[in-house]
């Protein structure tokens, strides 16, 4: 039996059960695991990190912790301190990794294989990003990008721009964007990008930039490659390139997480999550027959607003033999999820029901 990876050091207080430790840097929360929690608890949140994490130090004093802002009326740098006199806010969001779902392609795609587990709905607290940008002026009027650059020491002698993680989103994210602070109501940890991340919330994870050093206002996107040809929706075999669906905005999507072993037959009640994306979650259905009949499932966890998840549950029946057991879930925009999400070359996006749909064996 192959020995499981340990924890890195920087996340050595996830629960190891939870956790399937793919690479240091990346952490998926396993499906048992995540179970179906109105806020997922920081110690079973994924971890995803493009580049080493940065040393704890960087956490010792967040008000210490400077952030530049450019592109704004009046340019300039504030402490993290200095920001929260602009006021303070709270959200519950869904983070999620653009290639959460990318082990249920049939294809084979390159990089983490990530089943359900590169999500969850977490809080978050900091400052709201347009009081800081409005008390600078505001953006410059050529603006059409809010681009936020990572705060990670990179190897001398290579290209920065190949490797630092600086993304860009529509400016418009601007009436959401949190400089946020907290994870859960706790100074965020490194592993989750303290002292301070941008939250963009209803966008993929990639674009919540964490040690965020720099908040700019663009006419262009970033330079940077995890910007210009990485996180592009493309067909299987093109190759990255400006122009092609940068991953920005999440879709409707949900998936069973309980029963997940064998159970007996009779009463079952099975469980999970639904997000709705940008819109908000409006209803879930479950198929006990893998998608030839629907019933509709209920919400069991509060609404906490449009970009979280809610916990969802049907009671049932089952009799014994084997059950395809698939969710699908639609937003108030009126969008399902599909039944198959199309093949893309790195596995991106990835919200088809058929292929989150569990098999369980009844006895
Ligand atoms: N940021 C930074 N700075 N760095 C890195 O690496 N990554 C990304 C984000 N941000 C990074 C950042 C990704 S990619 C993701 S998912 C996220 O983050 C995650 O988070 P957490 O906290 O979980 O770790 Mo995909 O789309």
């Amino acid at each position: 039996l192959a020995q499981a990876k340990p924890l890195p050091a920087y996340a050595d207080w996830k629960k190891p059960d939870a956790m399937i430790v793919h690479t240091a840097q990346t952490l998926e929360t396993t499906r048992a695991g995540m179970g179906s929690p109105a806020i997922t608890p920081a110690d079973i949140l994924y971890v995803r990190n493009n580049l080493p994490a940065p040393s704890a130090d960087i956490t010792a004093d967040p008000d210490a912790w400077e952030i530049a802002f450019e592109g704004v009326g009046e340019p300039g740098t504030m402490s993290l301190g200095d920001l929260k006199t602009y006021g303070v806010e709270s959200i519950a969001c869904v983070l999620q990794c653009s290639g959460n779902g990318r082990a249920f392609f049939d294809h084979e795609t390159s990089g983490t294989q990530w089943s359900v587990g590169a999500a969850g709905n977490v809080f978050w607290t900091g400052v709201p990003l347009r009081r800081v940008v409005a008390a600078m002026g505001g953006p410059s009027a050529s603006a059409r990008f809010l681009t936020g650059t990572g705060g990670e020491t990179l190897p001398e002698g290579l290209d920065p721009t190949t490797i630092i993680v600086e993304r860009s989103v529509p400016t418009s994210a601007l009436d959401v964007a949190l400089i946020a602070f907290e994870l859960n109501g706790e100074p965020l940890p490194v592993a989750h990008g303290g002292p301070a991340r941008l939250v963009v919330p209803g966008y993929y994870g990639v674009n919540n930039v964490k040690y965020i050093k720099k908040i700019a206002f663009t006419e262009e996107e970033s330079p940077a490659k995890i910007q210009q040809s990485g996180y592009r929706m493309r067909p299987v075999g093109e190759s990255g390139a400006p122009g092609q669906p940068s991953m920005y905005e999440m879709s409707v999507k949900s998936w069973v997480t309980a029963p997940l072993m064998d159970v007996s037959s009779g009463r079952v009640v099975i469980q999970g999550v639904a997000m709705g994306g940008v819109s908000a979650v409006s209803g879930v259905d479950v198929s006990l027959d893998g998608g030839g009949s629907w019933k509709a499932a209920e919400f069991t966890g509060p609404d906490l607003g449009a970009y979280a998840w809610r916990p969802f549950e049907l009671v049932t029946d089952l009799s014994v033999g084997t059950h395809v057991v698939a969710s699908r879930a639609t937003n108030a925009a009126g969008d399902s999820q599909p039944e198959n999400f199309p093949p893309n070359h790195r596995g991106y996006g990835n919200n088809g029901w058929k292929a989150h749909a569990i098999e369980l064996t009844v006895s």
